[in-house]
């Protein structure tokens, strides 16, 4: 049987020169280190080798949920060379959070930063986890001082396409967060799909600034660098100025909206500063046509809007050149995410699920080899996600026109997406919903400048009670992931509703759109 592991398709990509370059590590007290492609073979190894020392089950889940580093980016590497299933967590993600994964996915391995322990292990050791070590970004931590004692030569575990690789935690609309499960066959095929239609080329350079625990940063970007062979200017944390200045020696950056209106804020941002670069990608939110085209005209430069999902990876990215499945459409087109990438089937439904007509909204549905097997311990809900032919409801409302360009209008789902990261109010609503003198709450999502979506929170008290907004929103702040608490809170004495009783977010949203504007 041939090896479908990930891994060994990534390190067959590395350059001939094996001494060169891989990731050059940016700002920060680690700022300055290079790590060769060698390098990331032989951490790699060592890190594999002392999984596999471990002696865990097949397919164990290996949950984490650390700073950002290169030693992270080795321990991903590390799990599919051993043939493990990588679970990545959000570092925001609070011990109620953390503990609802690891009761989930029942990791054999949990790895954690050094000043996280205390709470992090005793959640693991509750739930049954054996093996819990740190990492530091620093390059600390007892799973280095651990693989230090191990080889650096390691036969990569041999895997099906269909193998599982990779849980992406993602929230629901109702309930708690589902892992989407994600094989190795999933992940190449999308790798290998963006390599062509984004015209890599070996002597890219890419600059990572995206955190490693989403699919946009870990994914799209790094398995972009890696099957390319190409080396990344590397940054643990997203700084404007720092990859102004990485532009001038790099040629690819990936963003959510976010990163590229902090940059358009940067005075130094000018076609000079941006004249070797060949492609900006933008994605995980919409991009606003203001910000699409204030970057053309400040950078000369055309950012390339695409479109996923965790449960995905990529499904749809507006041309890099002449797509021949849409002879004589090159243009990157603002406000909409492109062309369904080559093998991906998409299609536009109503509700009934039947195909609509071109240019007419509906639900987005999807098939392809990158789609997903299904949510992790959940076959009712991955049955309620697929349609019986197959086909995957993104619960994104969308056109498709007549050149073939996706524009996403809408979501079917309750969903906020600030500075890229998805919010579901359900999940926010129901820890307001649990604190003194709550009687009901509603959040909903309003444009903000910055995040181009907050959440704002809309609180109805007990009889009897007053609530103080500050104080729920610090109480929420021990409970839910940062980005996830709203940024204002108001106390009102009812809330809108429609005659069936259903809170109209509609009203809600509208009497709050000009908070931050
Ligand atoms: C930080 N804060 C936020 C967010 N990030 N609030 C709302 N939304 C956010 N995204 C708040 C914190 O709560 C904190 O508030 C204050 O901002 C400062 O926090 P800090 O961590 O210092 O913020 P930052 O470093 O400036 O981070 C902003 C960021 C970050 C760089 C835009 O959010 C980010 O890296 N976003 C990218 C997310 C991403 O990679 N998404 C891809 C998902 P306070 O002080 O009150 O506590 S993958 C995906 O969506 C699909 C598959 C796809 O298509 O790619
Ligand atoms: P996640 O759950 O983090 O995988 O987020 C996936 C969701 O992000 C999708 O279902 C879309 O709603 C949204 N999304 C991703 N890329 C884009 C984009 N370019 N434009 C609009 N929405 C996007």
């Amino acid at each position: 049987m041939s090896n479908h592991n990930l891994y060994v398709a990534l390190r067959d990509a590395f350059p001939a020169d094996l001494d060169a370059t891989a990731v050059e590590t940016v700002g920060g007290a680690q700022s300055g280190l290079r790590y060769s492609w060698r390098d990331l073979d032989r951490a790699t190894a060592m890190v594999a080798n002392l999984i596999d020392s471990l002696k865990l089950p097949p397919r164990s889940r290996i949950a984490v949920q650390v700073e950002k580093s290169v030693e992270a980016l080795i321990l991903y590497l590390a799990t599919l060379r051993a043939g493990h299933v990588f679970l990545p967590l959000n570092t925001a993600y609070q011990a109620g959070e953390i503990e609802y994964f690891v009761g989930n996915a029942e990791p054999a391995m949990v790895v954690c930063s050094p000043a996280n322990f205390g709470w992090v292990s005793k959640i693991a050791f509750q739930a049954g986890t054996r093996h819990v070590f740190t990492l530091g970004d620093d390059r600390t931590g007892s799973l280095l001082d651990r693989a230090a004692h191990h080889s650096d030569v390691h036969t990569p575990a041999t895997c099906a396409a269909d193998e599982l690789g990779v849980i992406i935690y993602t929230s629901g609309t109702t309930g708690r967060s589902k892992g989407a499960m994600l094989s190795h066959g999933n992940m190449l095929s999308n790798a290998r799909v963006l390599r062509d239609y984004w015209g890599w080329k070996a002597d890219d350079v890419l600059i990572h600034a995206l955190p490693i625990f989403h699919v946009h940063g870990l994914f799209v970007a790094i398995h972009g660098a890696l099957i390319n062979g190409s080396p990344m200017l590397w940054l643990n944390k997203f700084e404007p100025r720092a990859v102004l200045e990485l532009m001038g020696r790099a040629t690819v950056f990936m963003g959510v909206p976010t990163l590229y209106t902090r940059l358009l804020a940067e005075p130094g941002l000018t076609r000079e500063a941006a004249a070797g670069m060949r492609l900006f990608v933008s994605g995980s939110a919409p991009l606003l046509i203001e910000t699409f085209q204030a970057w053309r005209e400040r950078t000369g430069h055309t950012i390339l809007e695409r479109y996923g999902m965790s449960e995905t990876i990529m499904l749809t990215s507006n041309p890099y050149r002449e797509d021949p499945r849409h002879p004589g459409q090159t243009e990157r087109r603002g406000g909409t995410v492109g062309f369904p990438l080559p093998g991906v089937q998409l299609r536009v439904v109503d509700d009934a699920g039947r195909p609509v007509e071109t240019g007419e909204i509906g639900g987005i549905q999807v098939r392809g080899p990158n789609v997903f097997s299904g949510y992790w311990r959940m076959p009712e809900k991955t049955a309620e996600e697929f349609t019986s032919d197959g086909f995957f409801k993104t619960g994104d409302v969308g056109k498709v026109d007549e050149r073939g360009y996706v524009t996403i209008v809408g979501r079917s789902k309750d969903l906020i997406i600030s500075g890229g990261y998805n919010v579901y109010p359900a999940e926010v609503e129901s820890e307001l919903n649990q604190m003194p003198g709550v009687a009901e709450s509603a959040v909903v999502g309003v444009p903000h400048p910055d995040f181009g979506e907050v959440g704002v929170a809309v609180v109805i008290a007990r009889p009897g009670t007053e609530p103080d907004p500050q104080a729920l929103i610090n109480a929420l702040k021990a409970r839910l992931a940062n980005y996830k608490i709203p940024k204002r809170c108001f106390v009102v004495p009812e809330l809108p509703r429609n005659t069936m009783g259903k809170v109209q977010k509609n009203l809600l949203r509208d009497q709050h759109k000009g908070l931050f504007s």
